[in-house]
């Protein structure tokens, strides 16, 4: 029998494949959903976490941008050991927000956590030590992402990190099939259907735009980042660092 929490939201075929959404049906299957779809997800979170125990700084804010149910908040509440360190999680999903008010709550931490309701792209960022933006950026706007890498930069404070993850498209057309075919392959692995693969593709068409590793890098240059490292990459998934 299947746990409730399994993601089984494209495993009947859909007769018209709406536009994904970070709704209550999601919110209810989401670590199912995320860590069968994202290679590493799991190595990420653990190593924002270690992040958050070398970089935070005392008296600095930190913020998890796209929080969904709290996985990195909750790790780097767990490591950090800094003082006077103020965690924000922002999520503009309501349903998302709900569950991870929850789930934050279900821990004890030193370090107090907010979980807010909100945009990334309008909420205030100040005297941050580390910004995280795990798998979020994607699903901004392409046209507005080089002011929301700005406006994170002028938040942080000096020597301050910004953790950015994202799915990518290779820019030659080989290498992004190799990249493409590998993902699906590790779904498949892990249990998805090729209907569940293709109709989750067809959801995700509209919402989420990947950029290429080049434009990450163009963009975090252009905003004044330094010491741009890639520190991870499983097929088309990586995670980068940048300083102020
Ligand atoms: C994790 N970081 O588990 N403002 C606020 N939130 C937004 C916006 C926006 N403009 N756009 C999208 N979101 C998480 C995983 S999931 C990635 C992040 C994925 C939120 C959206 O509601 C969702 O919860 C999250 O960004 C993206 O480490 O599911 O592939």
């Amino acid at each position: 029998m299947q746990r409730s929490d399994t993601d089984l939201i494209y495993s009947n075929p859909h007769s018209q494949v709406k536009d994904f959404t970070f709704d209550a049906q999601v919110v209810e299957v989401f670590p199912d959903m995320i860590s069968r779809s994202v290679p590493g997800y799991n190595t990420i979170i653990d190593t924002i976490g270690r992040l958050s125990k070398q970089y935070v700084q005392d008296n600095s804010n930190v913020y998890d941008l796209g929080c969904s149910l709290g996985a990195a908040t909750l790790a780097m509440r767990r490591a950090i050991t800094a003082k006077d360190v103020h965690i924000v999680g922002v999520d503009n999903s309501a349903a998302m927000v709900e569950r991870c008010k929850m789930h934050v709550s279900a821990f004890k931490g030193d370090t107090p956590v907010d979980i807010v309701q909100d945009n990334i792209e309008t909420i205030e960022i100040k005297d941050a030590s580390l910004v995280v933006l795990n798998f979020t950026l994607q699903f901004i706007a392409p046209e507005n992402r080089q002011t929301l890498m700005e406006k994170i930069y002028h938040g942080l404070k000096p020597g301050g990190l910004l953790v950015i993850s994202e799915k990518i498209h290779h820019q030659d057309d080989t290498s992004n099939e190799v990249l493409i075919n590998l993902h699906h392959d590790f779904k498949r692995a892990n249990g998805y259907s090729e209907l569940e693969i293709a109709q989750k593709r067809t959801a995700l068409e509209n919402v989420m735009k990947p950029d290429a590793f080049e434009d990450h890098l163009n963009r975090l240059t252009a905003a004044g980042y330094k010491n741009i490292t890639q520190w991870f990459q499983c097929f088309n998934f990586l995670s980068l660092v940048a300083f102020k």
